[in-house]
Order: structure tokens, then sequence, then C-alpha cells
């Protein structure tokens, strides 16, 4: 076993492939956030190496001379650890592993390693453990289990090392009861979320590192967790923020994504993102000073569309314009994204303009509605005060006349009710 704790960081080396496709550009911006990753992870980038190809080996993912050059270095450099930038296969990390002799990550494996570490809350240690269970799962091999006692470290920490021994079935039980928890938090959230209805919600979206929290704190005074590293925030944090004299809405700051976001780790993180599936608007956050930001906004959009919700109404929201040297950036995206705003969460700037474009945002996505109802359908009305806000009331004989302000996607189903009740219909959902 290595004594990491005497050896001080893990050296690492990164490996990624570049194919027609992709390309070497795509393929070098990606390795330079695999750095940022490792870093994060706290090991040492000590070597990068690509390769061009358009086939992947299944033995070994790269080519058989380029697994020489990799076995060269990681001698010569005495490597920790190799981390590829795309996906192995179970047989492909035992193989490599096996001639590197040293232990041999992907990506995911290094995402998932960070978010363990980041866990804090009871919710995201459960979730992060659930979405490692199931990575590990196809991959438990006695050769895993050998490597992973015998380096340690990253990669190799949450329940690898206690699950790691245990057979197959006991981990496939212990997803079971991870499930059974994760959806009773869920049921938790679902109650705290009724409690909040009377506010109008937003969810603060984007890439790792834009800005969220940063922003959060400022917008309601708050002290949300801020850090210059990837993936600082892993727990939904929601804040009442003062919008206009007379109106507050709640914003909720969530994890951010990033390319590859193993498949895993967004199913079992279903309950917190569902913060976001449930709000009535969001503000995408992007780093206007990052050298890929049209790259990041697709994936960010990518990313809702996967968890359904990219039909929310969306205000895009560029951060950072402090950074800029060349501000030239801002007309363009202005061009790209019209009704964007451009500001700085640090130096306090455009906030503003900010607020008033969440309020034009808010009066375009929200119809007034005028419902009569016969006073006797008492459920239906008190589900209209719950779904929307009521501007008025009139009582008129039976009758009980409302103004409401609902949300554009929920007005035709609650405007059917309405009828439904006029109707004489019975049954209300
Ligand atoms: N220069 C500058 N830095 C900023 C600005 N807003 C945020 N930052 C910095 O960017 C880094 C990341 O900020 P966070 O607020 O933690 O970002 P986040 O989007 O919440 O990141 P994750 O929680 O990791 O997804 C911190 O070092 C902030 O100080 C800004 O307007 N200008
Ligand atoms: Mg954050």
């Amino acid at each position: 076993m290595i004594d990491l704790s005497s050896a001080g960081k893990e050296s690492c080396l990164l490996v990624g492939v570049s194919t027609r496709a992709t390309g070497k550009l795509h393929t070098e911006e990606s390795l330079d956030e695999l750095a940022l990753l490792a870093d994060t992870a706290g090991a040492e980038v000590v070597a990068r190496v690509t390769q061009d190809r358009d086939h992947f080996e299944a033995a070994t993912f790269i080519g058989k001379g380029k697994v020489e050059e990799l076995s060269y270095l990681v001698k010569e450099k005495k490597i920790h650890l190799v981390i590829f930038d795309d996906d192995l296969s179970a047989v492909q990390v035992r193989n490599l592993e096996r001639t590197l002799e040293c232990k041999v990550l992907d990506r995911s494996a290094l995402i998932l390693d960070i978010f363990a570490s980041r866990a804090k809350s009871n919710e995201a240690k459960t979730q992060v453990e659930l979405a490692q269970l199931q990575y590990l799962l196809p991959r438990l091999t006695r050769q895993w289990t050998h490597l992973s006692k015998q380096y340690g470290g990253i990669g190799t920490k949450g329940p690898g090392e206690t699950q790691i021994e245990t057979d197959r079935r006991m981990i496939k039980t212990r997803i079971g009861h991870l499930k059974e928890k994760i959806e009773r938090i869920g049921r938790q959230r679902i109650t705290q979320r009724k409690g909040r209805r009377k506010h109008t919600r937003g969810a603060m979206v984007g890439y790792t590192n834009a800005g969220k929290s940063t922003l959060l704190n400022l917008l309601s005074g708050s002290d949300v967790f801020v850090e210059n590293r990837l993936f600082a925030t892993l727990d939904p944090t929601t804040r009442l923020v003062p919008l206009t004299a007379g109106q507050d809405i709640l914003i909720t700051d969530t994890v951010g994504f990033i390319r590859k976001l193993p498949h895993h780790l967004i199913a079992s993180f279903k309950s917190t993102l569902e913060e976001i599936t449930e709000a009535d608007f969001l503000m995408h956050l992007v780093d206007v000073s990052s050298k890929h930001i049209e790259d990041q906004v697709r994936v960010v959009r990518e990313t809702l569309e996967d968890l359904r919700g990219s039909e929310k109404p969306t205000l895009m929201v560029f951060n950072k314009v402090d950074l800029l040297t060349d501000r030239s950036i801002i007309a363009e995206l202005a061009k790209t994204h019209p009704h964007a705003v451009f500001i700085s969460a640090t130096r306090g700037i455009n906030i503003l303009g900010l607020k008033e474009s969440i309020a034009r945002l808010l009066r375009d996505e929200f119809v007034e509605n005028d419902v009569r109802i016969s006073q006797q359908h008492q459920k239906l009305i008190s589900q209209l005060y719950e779904v929307g806000e009521v501007l008025e009331v009139q009582y008129e004989n039976n009758s009980v006349l409302l103004k409401i302000r609902l949300p554009k996607k929920d007005t035709d189903r609650i405007m059917r009710l309405v009828k439904d009740a006029k109707d004489g219909v019975q049954e209300l959902p």
C-alpha cells in the first residue's frame, strides 16, 4: 500500500483520445477540464498524453504502442494514477492496471470520487453512495478488489473500501436500501416544497464554478459555501430574495453540471435535481470569462433536457463580466441571446438589471384569469389558491369570482378543472 500521507499528493497522468469526429482542439479542452477535476480531487497532474484514433481497442482502449509509452512514463515519473478522459470498460481498466502497474480511473470515476469527498449532508452522501455502487457493480472483480486495496487514495474511497469485499448480492441489497432511503428523503422534500408554494420559485442552473452560490449569497444576503474549485455545492439551498418592492421570490442554488457527468450520478441525484424541475423558472448562469462559453451552455441545456427541465422559462445570466478584457464578447452574446443579462456577482455589477429582467420574465410567463366557481366546490377553490396567486375575490349569490395569476403552463389544466366543475363533473383529481 502506498502511504499517501507521506508521499503528499498522488501524481497523475491524463490520457485523451481524439477522433476525427471530436477533433484535437476539443480533446485538449476536455483534458484541461480533466486536469481541473484531478486538481479538485487532490492529485497533481505531471503529464498528459493524447492519441489520434478512430477506433478503440476492446482490451486496452488505446493502441498497444501507446500503452507502452504510458508504461514508460508511469515508471519514469513515478506516477500513482492514470486518468482517462473517456469511459473505460471493466476489462479495459483491469488490463491497463495490470500492464501499467498502477491505478487506472476514467473521468466518471474521478467525478464520483470528488462528489464523495464533497458530500456533507445525509442526502448527498446517500446519493453519492448509490451512484458509486451502481458504477462499481459491473466493475466488481477480484482483480479490482486487489488493486483498490493495494493502492487506496483517489477513486477508491467512499463505499469502495467497505463494500468492495462483500459480494455482488450484498451490494445489490445495499442499492435497494439506498434507493428506499432516497425516496423517503424525496418525499420530505415534496412536503417542504408545498410549504413554499406561496412564493414564485426560481432555480439557479449552470456549469460548475459559474458563480451560482456567489450570486445567491449576494441576492439573499446569505452565506452559502463558495470556492474556486469544481462542485463546491452538492446540496440545494433555498433562500428568500427581495425582487421588487412588495415581491419576494425563492431561489434555489444546487449542484453544477459538467461535460460527461456520469449517468448514475444524475439518476441518483434525482431528488436534489427535482428542485430544478419543480421550479417556476430557471436562471442559467454562465461564466462569461470561460474560453468555452457555447460548449458549457450546450452541456447545461443537454443536461436539463435529460432532467426534463428544458421547457422552463429561462433567463440567461452571463456572470464574471469584471474579468473580461475584450468587451466585444458582450455585444456578440447579446445578439445570440437577446434577453440575456450581463453581471458580476462578486463586484455587484448590474444586479438591479438582473432583478428587472427576472420581474419581466415573471410578468411574461404568468397570466391573469377571471374565474367564477360555485361556492360548493371548496376543494377546487383551495386548489386554485395553492397553484396560483389570488389577486381579487368577490362573492355573488352562490358563486365566488376570483382574479387569479396562474403560471402559463398550468392555465389549461386549471381552467379545464373549473369548466368540469361547472359542467357538474363530481370527481376532482
Ligand atoms: N471575478 C469574478 N469571480 C467570480 C464572480 N462570481 C463568482 N466568482 C468566483 O468564481 C468561483 C466559483 O464561485 P461559486 O459561487 O462557488 O460557483 P458555483 O457556480 O456555485 O460552483 P459549484 O457549486 O462548484 O457548481 C469563486 O471563486 C467565486 O469567487 C464574478 O462575478 N467575478
Ligand atoms: Mg455552488
